[in-house]
Parts: structure tokens; sequence; C-alpha cells
């Protein structure tokens, strides 16, 4: 354990630094309107150790789920009914910092959550996407989950399919299908901040990094918040040329065989062949 005068202000810590950096770009984007918008890191342990002394729990929070799956595990989490453009001004009442207990019932509290606050309704999504994608990469941090424009008009007016959607996306422009080569999965739209929604969320981000809940927004997940954001970021450009496109004659395209030139010639990897067939 670190002596106390030791410590580092936790204002300093750059993942909290990059944390409100990108949170504020969310929310310049338009993603992130009112109290729209939720985002959890995973935090190394080793890493924390600097900033907070990991011993100190300032509240045990129970949880309504069994999250033993991420037993002792810390995370970063913007709280419940913040807004996005107010987390920067007060991040100790807007965010959090906890580590899940070891029988995965409760949380510790380490830093945030001021005057009583909570994290996110949106947690049960946020932990099981969490363990699903971190069985597929070991590397993964980082859950994003905002309301982008565009997506949310596409999902109005395409069928919710995951390659029909996908397809659409990556015709509209050459770099869709390099920076999502897996495509997106798409779920109809169901209650959100319920188990059902987060087991439907975790089971499709075992195939895609970005999952879209149809007439609500999408989840995005990866290594790093400034990959998750230009995940979200290339989507949501694709979609809006879609929307765009779509009231007029269509006369070119990207055809399933550009698609697979495209993905040969920037030799990527993962894409689903069986959404070109
Ligand atoms: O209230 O985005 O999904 C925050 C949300 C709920
Ligand atoms: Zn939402």
């Amino acid at each position: 354990m670190k002596d106390m005068v030791d410590m580092k202000n936790i204002y300093e810590f750059p993942l909290l630094k990059d944390f409100l950096r990108v949170i504020d770009l969310i929310y310049q984007s338009g993603w992130g309107e009112n109290n729209g918008g939720n985002v959890s890191v995973m935090i190394d342990e080793s890493l924390l150790l600097d900033y907070l002394d990991i011993n100190k729990v300032i509240r045990v929070i129970d949880l309504s789920f069994d999250a033993s799956y991420l037993a002792n595990k810390y995370f970063i989490v913007t709280a419940t009914s913040s807004y996005f453009r107010n987390i920067k001004k007060d991040p100790e009442s807007l965010l959090g910092i906890f580590k899940v207990s070891p029988n995965g019932k409760q949380v510790f509290l380490l830093w945030g959550y001021k005057a009583n606050n909570l994290f996110t309704s949106e947690l049960p999504t946020h932990l099981m996407v969490h363990a699903s994608r971190l069985k597929i990469d070991p590397l993964n941090r980082v859950v994003m989950h905002c309301h982008p424009n565009s997506i949310i008009t596409m999902s109005h007016v395409h069928e919710l399919n995951d390659q029909s959607f996908s397809l659409s996306l990556w015709r509209t422009m050459t770099e869709a299908i390099v920076v999502f080569p897996e495509g997106v999965g798409v779920l109809p739209w169901m209650q959100s901040g319920t188990t059902e929604i987060g087991i439907a969320t975790s089971e499709k981000i075992k195939n895609h990094r970005l999952v879209i809940w149809a007439m609500h927004g999408i989840y995005g997940v990866g290594q790093s918040l400034d990959t998750v954001f230009g995940l979200i970021e290339v989507a949501e450009k694709a979609a809006e040329i879609y929307l765009s496109c779509k009231p007029h004659e269509i006369l070119n395209n990207i055809t399933n065989d550009q698609l697979k030139e495209i993905a040969a010639f920037y030799k990527v990897k993962n894409v689903r062949y069986e959404f070109l067939k």
C-alpha cells in the first residue's frame, strides 16, 4: 500500500483525463444529449495504485445482478442521470471508480458518486458486455453507449438485421468495411436498463464491436477510448450518408466484389465474408 503522501492527485490520472476528454467529444458530437449515454472503462490495478488507496472503501453499493465474472476488477463509470455536458465541471459527483466485490454482489466505491450518487442505470449491460468481450479480446477495456442521430434515424427506416444493416453501412464509403469488418449487430427495440437487454447485447457483442439498439442508440467496445469513439464516428458517418442518399435514385454503390477488393487491399482481418454472398 502506498503512503498517502506518495499518492498523486487523481485528476492527474491519465485515464481520468482521457475519459473527460472523450465524454466531452461525445457531447460536442451531439450523441450525449441531456442524460443520454454512459461509458465504463475497466482499469488495471497497477495503473490505479499511484492515484487511489485501493483499500479505502468509501461506500459499499449492492448490485441487483450477479457480477461475479468480474470479481475484483476496477472500473470507472459515469453516474446515473449524469449530463455529459456537465461531467468535466464536477467529475467527483458524476463519475465513480469502484471495485467489484469478490462475490460479485456489490461494488466497493473508491472515489466519486459524491452526494450519494450512483452508477448508470445501464450498469448491468456494461458489466455483462465487459465480461463477454474480455473472452474474445483480453485487452478490451472500454464500453461506450451513446445516442448518435443518424444511427438512430437509420434504425427507423432500415430492416433490423445484422447482415443487411452492415451491408448498407459498408456500401456508403470505402472506409466503413476497413473500420468495422465484422459488421454491426442490431437489436430490435427493447427496454433499456434491464438485465434482458444486457444479455442480448452481451451475446451480439461477441461477434461485433458495435451493437445498435434500434430507436435508442449504439454500444461500442474496444481497447481504448479513442478507438471506440472512432468506431462509432465512422458508423455514424456511414449512416448519415446512407440517409442522405436514400431519398435519391441511387446510381452508384460499392458492390460486394469491390468490398472484397477493399478488404484484400488493406489486408483487413475478421471480415464477415458470409455477409457478402
Ligand atoms: O440515460 O442512455 O440508455 C442514459 C441512457 C440510457
Ligand atoms: Zn441510452
